[in-house]
This record gives structure tokens, sequence and C-alpha cells, in this order.
């Protein structure tokens, strides 16, 4: 911890990517390890576009659940903990999030209070989010549907243009992530002599490769995780434990 403090204290500039794990201690359960299935599938096989052509009511089905938990969740200490230090540390950051929670936004708005402008701890969302819609058709936008009837394929969500499914506007496996998104959390893990990555297994590219830039270009990598991931032998410094009490700590 002493060693990640002075990092935190000497960068310039700071990037963070947080995965599922930022979220654990609000409720929201992870993809992969401990708890991390939801009715035994794995999500290589609910998230992706096939899965949706073959079984959209299944695949809404899991989404409609993950809905439901999130709009019960609250931001834990962690996210205050980046929202803070996006909006009033002493050092330039970027948040970058595979999350699709919307918890980051949710904490921006509560650190900045009332009047105050949430934006500068507003995350990259590279994945997407999961409270907008997108047509499966024409590609329309939308706020998501209060509720979902997951009843029969009949019963789902149609897109009030065309007619066709609406799915979440979340990025699936085999498909491309939004080039001025991934490319600003790059360009922004270029410029960042400090990488900060909170609860991700790294396992999913491009995201995965994210804190790589920041090595490249000469700067260091700082791990929270419960446990190791291929990322621990990159970093300079990896804390293992919980995020919503080591990010804090590390952040104070
Ligand atoms: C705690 C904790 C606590 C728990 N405190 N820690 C290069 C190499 C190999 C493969 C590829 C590659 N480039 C592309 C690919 C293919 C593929 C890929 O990466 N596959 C790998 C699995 C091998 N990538 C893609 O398809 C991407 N598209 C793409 O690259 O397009 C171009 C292309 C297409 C085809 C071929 C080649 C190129 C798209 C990826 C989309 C991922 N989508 C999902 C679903 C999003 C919507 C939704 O949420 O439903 O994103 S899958 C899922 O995984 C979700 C997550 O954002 C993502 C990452 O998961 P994350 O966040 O790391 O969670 P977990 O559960 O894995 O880990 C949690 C961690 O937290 C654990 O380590 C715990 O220990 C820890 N933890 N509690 C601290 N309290
Ligand atoms: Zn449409």
């Amino acid at each position: 911890m002493r060693r990640a403090r002075a990092l935190v204290a000497s960068a310039r500039r700071i990037v963070v990517l947080t995965g599922a794990g930022v979220s654990a201690e609000s409720g929201v359960p992870t993809f992969r390890g401990q708890g991390g299935l939801w009715k035994s599938f794995r999500p290589e096989e609910l998230a992706t576009p096939s899965a949706f052509a073959r079984d959209p009511r299944l695949v809404w089905e899991w989404y409609a659940w993950r809905r439901g938990l999130v709009a019960e969740c609250a931001p834990n200490p962690a996210h205050l903990a980046l929202a803070r230090l996006a909006l009033s540390g002493p050092t330039p950051t970027t948040l970058v999030t595979q999350n699709v929670d919307g918890l980051h936004h949710r904490a921006a708005r509560d650190v900045a209070g009332e009047g105050g402008d949430p934006s500068a701890a507003f995350p990259l969302e590279v994945h997407g989010a999961i409270h907008r819609d997108r047509c499966s058709g024409c590609g329309a936008l939308s706020e998501a549907a209060t509720e979902v009837d997951v009843a029969s394929v009949r019963t789902l969500p149609r897109c009030s243009v065309c007619s066709a499914l609406l799915r979440p506007d979340v990025v699936w496996f085999g498909e491309v992530l939004d080039p001025d998104v991934i490319g600003a959390a790059f360009h922004a893990a270029r410029e960042a002599d400090l990488c900060l990555v909170v609860g991700t297994s790294a396992l999913v590219h491009p995201a995965a490769s994210v804190p790589d830039a920041t090595a490249r270009s000469g700067g260091s990598v700082i791990e929270v995780n419960l446990e190791p991931t291929p990322l621990t032998g990159r970093a300079a410094v990896t804390l293992l434990g919980e995020a919503g009490s080591l990010v804090p700590a590390l952040l104070a």
C-alpha cells in the first residue's frame, strides 16, 4: 500500500479501468468466479448476438433480472473514492469502465452534489449501458423500457420505428466496441503515467489491453483485485482484497 500510494502521489495523469469487481460490494454479481453464473449459463453463452438470435427471450430474461438488481443497488465506497479522485483530486483522471450498471455515473452525481458538475467523473463506458435499449433492426436508441415482459418472444419490447426487437445497448462478444469510446480510453491510457485497474479478471479484450497502453508509454500499473489475474505479472503493485476498502485507503 505504501508503494501504491507513492505512485498515486507522483502521478501526473491517471487512467482508471474498472470491471465487475468494483460493483460486487454494491450487490451486482460479477461474470466469472464465485456467484458469477446466472442459472448455470456462462456470460459467453448469453452475451452474444447469436444467443439473442437463437433465444431472445432467454437473453432478455437475464438482462431484465440484472436491470432489476442494479436498480436496487447503490454506489459503494470504491465508486465514491474514484469519483472524488476525478472531480477534486489533484491529478487529472479519466475513468474507463467495462461495467454497464451506471454506478460510476451515480457516484459522480452523489459526489458533485446538487448544483455541482459531475461530468468529469463520468466514465467512458466501453461495453455500453444496461439502462439504454437499441433496436436490433434500425439501431435507434431509446431509454430502457421500465418493465420488460419476458413471458414469450411476442411480449418482448419492439422498436416504435421499424418493429424489430429491441435489445440492451451493450457490447456482446464478437461485436465491435464504439471506436470513439474505446479510442478515447486508449488515448487516455497512453497519456497517463499511472493506470489503476480495479476488479477485472482482465480476460476480455480489447478493454483488458488498456493498462498495457500505459505501460508501453512508460507508466505504471496498480491492480486491485481479490485474486491474481493475467495482468498481475505486469503490474507494479497488486493489492489483494476488496475494492470497497482498498480503493478509498489508496486514494485517501
Ligand atoms: C473483486 C471483488 C471485490 C470480485 N473487490 N475485486 C484478443 C485476444 C483474445 C480474444 C479477443 C481479442 N480481441 C477480441 C477478442 C474476442 C473477445 C474476447 O476478449 N474474448 C476473450 C474472452 C478471450 N472480445 C470481443 O469479442 C470484444 N469485441 C471485439 O474485440 O470486437 C472486435 C473483434 C471481434 C471478433 C473477433 C476479434 C475482434 C467484445 C467484448 C464484449 C464483452 N461483453 C461483456 C458483456 C457486456 C454487457 C453485459 O454486461 O451484459 O462485457 S462480457 C463481460 O466480460 C462484460 C464485462 O465487461 C467483461 C469483463 O468482465 P470483468 O469486468 O472483468 O468481470 P469478471 O467477472 O470477469 O471479473 C471480476 C473480477 O473482479 C475478478 O477478477 C474478481 O476476482 C474481482 N472481484 N469481487 C475487488 N469486492
Ligand atoms: Zn428499429
